[in-house]
């Protein structure tokens, strides 16, 4: 399923500590300064359900089994995308979502080794086939982004060994390379401020004009 609600549904991808958060932070105002109708959403995490499976999931302590974090990540989705985004949609706003079905592609196919055409299954299950119309890799090296983060901080994804993030990153190359209609690649190791007027840009440039945001480049 494509988008064709009035709203406008955006995800941004990419390995750890790419910047995602600290930017649809800073968009986020941005957005509300020119009154664009905006929600800012994660996965997983993006409801109240959502929330108590983000903790069994990146809870270091709970040793969880490849099948079963395939499992958790689309139960938060299918909950994130009725509960959440679907009405949003719906209802004519911008959806930015931090991480999305690609993840799962990246980190429990490439990442994990589950077969690819089973987790195209299980999503269009869990999402009712609802694609993005955008998605922003924000590509950095995995290492880099990983001694980005705070030490000791690590949730259960983080402290994976370095050869899984390097399959992450090389899988959303792939995806990337697959769908480049779909796809746009910011270089996320750039400063903030530059990585900032990238995603304005693309932006501007995607849906400028569907959701008046002629002051995003001002
Ligand atoms: N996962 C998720 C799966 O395995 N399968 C799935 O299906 C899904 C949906 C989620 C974990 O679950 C995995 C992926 C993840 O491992 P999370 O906490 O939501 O956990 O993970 P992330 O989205 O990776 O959150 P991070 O915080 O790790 O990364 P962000 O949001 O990309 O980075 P951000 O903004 O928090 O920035 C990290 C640090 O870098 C600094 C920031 O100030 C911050 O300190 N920073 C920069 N420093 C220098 N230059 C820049 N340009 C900077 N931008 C930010």
């Amino acid at each position: 399923m494509a988008t064709s609600f009035s709203g406008s549904f955006i995800t941004l991808e990419g390995p750890e500590g790419a910047g995602k958060t600290t930017q649809l932070k800073l968009l986020s105002k941005q957005l509300d300064q020119l009154g664009c109708k905006h929600i800012v959403t994660r996965d997983p995490g993006g409801t109240s359900l959502g929330k108590q499976i983000r903790r069994i999931l990146l809870n270091p302590e709970n040793p969880v089994t490849p099948m079963t974090e395939l499992l958790l990540y689309q139960a938060d989705r299918a909950q994130h995308v009725d509960e959440l985004i679907l009405p949003a949609l719906k209802s004519g706003t911008l959806v930015l979502c931090d991480r999305y079905v690609d993840s799962t592609l990246a980190y429990q196919g490439y990442g994990r080794g589950i077969d690819l055409e089973l987790i195209n299954t299980l999503s269009k299950m869990a999402t009712g086939g609802l694609t993005p119309e955008l998605t922003i890799l924000f590509d950095i090296d995995s290492s880099a982004g990983l001694g980005r983060l705070h030490p000791g901080g690590h949730d259960r994804l983080e402290r994976e060994a370095i050869e899984f993030h390097h399959k992450v990153r090389d899988g959303y190359h792939k995806l990337a390379k697959q769908n480049p209609e779909r796809w746009m690649i910011v270089d996320a190791s750039k400063p903030l401020t530059v990585v900032q007027e990238d995603l304005r840009k693309i932006l501007f440039e995607r849906l400028g004009e569907k959701h008046k945001l002629a002051g995003l480049m001002d």
